[in-house]
């Protein structure tokens, strides 16, 4: 299959650190092909900017029309535009296309050298108006200060900051914190108007990287044209930028050139995503004492725990959606009880407060249940803590809570449960079993002749609903899942 194609439309840097040069790296890494289109061509070294020269609105506009007869970019990613003729250009091209569009508005390098000098006022004046055509508007503090026209000091301001860009007409607004004095995290907000977060990497020591702004916005381009959604784009935008800082080649002068290389797939690079900002790094929920969670059946009553239990389960899921009150409460007690009698790991979906009452081994929540969960006293009760997740940015936001283990589907079509996604796949989730250091639970239309598929790519348990539950012999069929996944458990003796 050919690559998708990406476009930026950017200045050149004749240091390769940053603007085309690193775009293009960027989107090579990605799989995709890039073109150019040069805006301007800058003489610059390692540590400044000598020359700077602006190409003509017209050949600007020759670069697009030559691209559009038959290299139409899937997403675009715009760095350094510096002039008003250049964003008359880009106004009028942008009209015309519907594809994702990434603004980096670079307004000085990282050596400190300004791009927009002359009648600045004129540039930031027409850049407020251009934010109309923006999807994801990612400014650092500087430049979203600059835009604003007033200091950005701490995260309540950066907040209203973000809300201020999105009233000028931007669709959503990442500003990123590598600037703030956070001695724990490097941390950037973003925002649509009707979900916002912070993403939280561990802070690197103090270089002066090269290409950063360059990089993140070139890989959010690139996922978006894979047909990522915004959310999950700027989870694996933030990882490869990470990488790139952890592996930065150290020039003289604490300067620091980013690594580039393949999907980030390393759980260090892995965001802690959450609705505040974060002051501190939470203390993680317990480990499962024994890791691997093997078959892992999710039933919905009392009645099925006690039938399954017998079989030599060592862990169980009781997801019980259409009880409440003491008719719950019934199901949850009995299921916990009989669980300990039989030494098994029971898990009670949703319902934390009545697994903290029965003292069950542990919870699994959805995502949708994070506001009313006090995780808190879920960990100092000791309760171990599962989650579910369907992509990055659910994956960055439940490792914000550093949970015991985490759920990943659904691998495959599945009836029990009305999901929107289509099916992740295997591919995926041989992905995040390497990206993962945390006990990986797959799910999601895994039945007997899919689980050995399923098990041999390493995941530590298989959680599954109806080909237990719909089977004719529910018995036979568990006993018949728990050997296919033994066949494939290290520690099974
Ligand atoms: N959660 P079955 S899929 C409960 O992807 C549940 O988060 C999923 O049932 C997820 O094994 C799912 O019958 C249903 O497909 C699993």
């Amino acid at each position: 299959m050919n690559p998708e194609i990406v476009c930026t439309i950017a200045g050149s840097d004749s240091s390769g650190g940053a603007g085309i040069q690193s775009d293009l790296k960027t989107f090579h890494c990605f799989g995709l092909h890039g073109t150019a289109v040069l805006t301007a061509v800058t003489a610059q070294n390692n540590q400044q900017l000598s020359e700077l020269a602006y190409l003509a609105p017209e050949f600007i506009a020759a670069q697009l029309a030559a691209l559009q007869t038959n290299l139409a970019p899937k997403a675009i990613k715009l760095g350094l535009l510096g002039r008003q003729e250049t964003l008359r250009v880009l106004e009028n091209y942008l009209a015309g296309y519907s594809g994702p569009v990434v603004l980096d508005p670079v307004l000085r390098s990282a050596s400190g050298a300004h791009f927009v000098s002359v009648a600045l006022k004129g540039y930031l004046d027409r850049l407020r108006r251009f934010l109309r055509f923006v999807d994801v508007f990612t400014p650092n503090r500087f430049e979203a200060e600059q835009l604003l026209n007033r200091p950005l000091r701490d995260a309540r301001e950066i907040q209203q900051g973000a809300e201020a860009l999105l009233s000028l007409g931007a669709k959503s607004v990442l500003i990123k914190g590598g600037h703030f004095h956070d001695p724990l995290f490097s941390q950037d907000y973003w925002t649509d108007g009707k979900t916002s977060f912070w993403l939280a990497n561990e802070r690197a020591c103090r270089l002066n990287y090269r290409g950063t702004g360059c990089a993140l916005s070139a890989a959010l381009t690139a996922c978006l044209a894979l047909g990522y959604e915004i959310k999950d784009a700027l989870v694996v935008a933030k990882m490869y930028v990470n990488r790139g800082i952890r592996k930065a080649a150290v020039l003289p002068g604490k300067a620091a050139w980013l690594y580039h290389g393949d999907w980030p797939e390393e759980e260090t690079d892995l965001p802690y995503l959450s609705d505040d900002y974060q002051a501190e790094l939470k203390p993680p929920f317990p480990l499962l004492e024994e890791r691997s969670l093997g078959l892992y059946p999710v039933v919905d009553r009392f009645s099925w725990v006690e039938q399954l239990l017998p079989c030599g389960l060592k862990q169980l899921q009781l997801r019980v959606k259409d009880k409440e009150g003491s008719a719950l409460e019934a199901e949850i007690r009995q299921s916990v009880a009989l669980a300990k009698q039989y030494q098994a790991r029971l898990f009670v979906n949703d319902h934390w407060e009545l697994a903290l009452r029965y003292g069950a081994y542990g919870v699994h929540l959805g995502q949708d249940d994070f506001q009313r969960t006090d995780f808190e006293k879920l960990r100092k009760a000791g309760l171990r803590l599962g989650i579910s997740t369907h992509g990055y940015y659910e994956m960055a936001r439940a490792h914000a809570l550093r949970p015991s283990y985490l759920a990943f589907g659904p691998i495959y079509h599945t009836t029990s449960k009305a999901i929107s996604l289509p099916p992740q796949g295997i591919s995926r989730l041989k992905r995040w079993r390497r990206t993962l250091s945390y006990p990986l639970v797959a799910i999601g239309g895994i039945n007997s002749e899919r689980i050995s598929e399923v098990c041999s790519t390493g995941v530590d348990g298989v959680a599954l609903i109806s080909a237990i539950t719909q089977a004719p012999d529910p018995l036979k069929a568990t006993l018949e899942l728990l050997t296919r996944v033994s066949q494939h458990d290290p520690h099974a003796k």
